[in-house]
């Protein structure tokens, strides 16, 4: 038997269920199926790994390295994981499809509580109506996130401009629903992404793509195995939080946290009780009268899973 720490090393460039694809540091990459039951790994782990046998091209997963951090939804019955070891998110959405605020907020608490540093981008402002979601924006630029305006289609470069000093030496992973552009952006920034893609398809033996799982793509690949990378996921339409007990939900919530401090009871859960500097925020206009009706509804839905 090989001593664990003379495996080979490798990075999950794709996920496909219980197996998955791994890049050796030489860039080859083959289909790896975890050893037993062990839990599937995700992209953006580093793996030990050995191969089936010689020739085989298949390999073995045999440990998953310790993780930085991890990027998941909890729904009631499932839980998804989007990638691992990421040092930044980009909440992609745009002018048209109509941006949902409740994905936003949702995918923003999920970063929070992950240690992840997310970045909002409002795409396609070419389009008319981007006035009025750029003002739906606002107060997430008020509690301090940051928001990038781009048009991708129409102007390539600016765009590639605005993005590239936040993503350079970086893995970001890029979280938004159908139609906003991800596909767009990888395009415009990795040259030769159906190559990559064909190399996974070929590991798998498979013509076929699958979108239903996220994909690591250099955007340019350092000779450390380090690099430039973004991560394109699967569009989402529910996104729990089952993961965070109700209690810690204002803690993830910049805007309502400033005040939750000052209401009359230190038990406040800032939906009905008197005394509550949170609820005389939104009457004043300082907090979003739809972050916190955003609030009140993840409220609902951590107190269901008691049940
Ligand atoms: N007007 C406009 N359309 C865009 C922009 N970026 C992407 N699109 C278009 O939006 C549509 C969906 O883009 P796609 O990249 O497939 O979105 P995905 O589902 O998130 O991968 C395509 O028709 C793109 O050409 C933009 O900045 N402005
Ligand atoms: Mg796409
Ligand atoms: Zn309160």
């Amino acid at each position: 038997m090989t001593a664990k720490a003379e495996l080979d090393i490798g990075l999950v460039v794709a996920g496909h269920g219980r197996h998955c694809t791994v890049e050796t540091p030489e860039g080859h990459r083959l289909t790896c199926h975890p050893r037993g039951k062990k839990s599937a790994v995700v992209v953006g782990d580093r793996v030990r790994w050995q191969s089936t046998g010689i020739g085989s091209g298949e390999g073995v997963i045999e440990g998953v390295e310790p993780r930085r951090n991890l990027l998941f939804r909890q729904d009631d019955w499932k839980t998804k994981s989007f990638a691992a070891n990421l040092d930044g998110l980009l909440l992609w959405f745009s002018v048209d499809p109509v941006f949902s605020e409740s994905q936003l907020t949702r995918a923003l608490i999920a970063a929070s509580s992950a240690g992840i540093d997310a970045t909002i981008v409002l795409n396609k402002t070419d389009l008319p109506g981007a006035n009025a979601q750029r003002e739906r924006l606002a107060p997430y630029r008020a509690m301090g996130c940051e928001v990038m305006e781009l048009s991708l289609k129409p102007s390539p470069e600016a765009a590639r401009a605005q993005l590239m000093p936040r993503l350079a030496g970086r893995s970001t992973l890029v979280l938004g629903p159908s139609g906003a552009g991800k596909s767009t952006l990888i395009n415009a920034l990795v040259p030769d992404a159906k190559a990559q893609v064909g190399e996974i398809s070929q590991a798998l033996n498979s013509g076929r793509h699958t979108t239903t799982h996220s994909q690591w793509y250099w955007v340019e690949r350092g000779p450390d195995g380090r690099g430039t990378a973004l991560i394109d996921s699967p569009g989402f339409q529910e996104f729990g939080l089952q993961q965070i007990e109700a209690t810690q939900l204002p803690a993830y919530m910049p805007d309502l946290l400033a005040h939750a401090g000052d209401c009359r009871f230190y038990n406040c859960t800032h939906r009905i009780e008197p005394g509550c500097a949170v609820i005389a925020a939104v009457q004043r206009g300082e907090i979003s009268a739809s972050r916190w009706r955003i609030y009140g509804e993840l409220m609902d839905e951590a107190a269901r899973k008691r049940w």
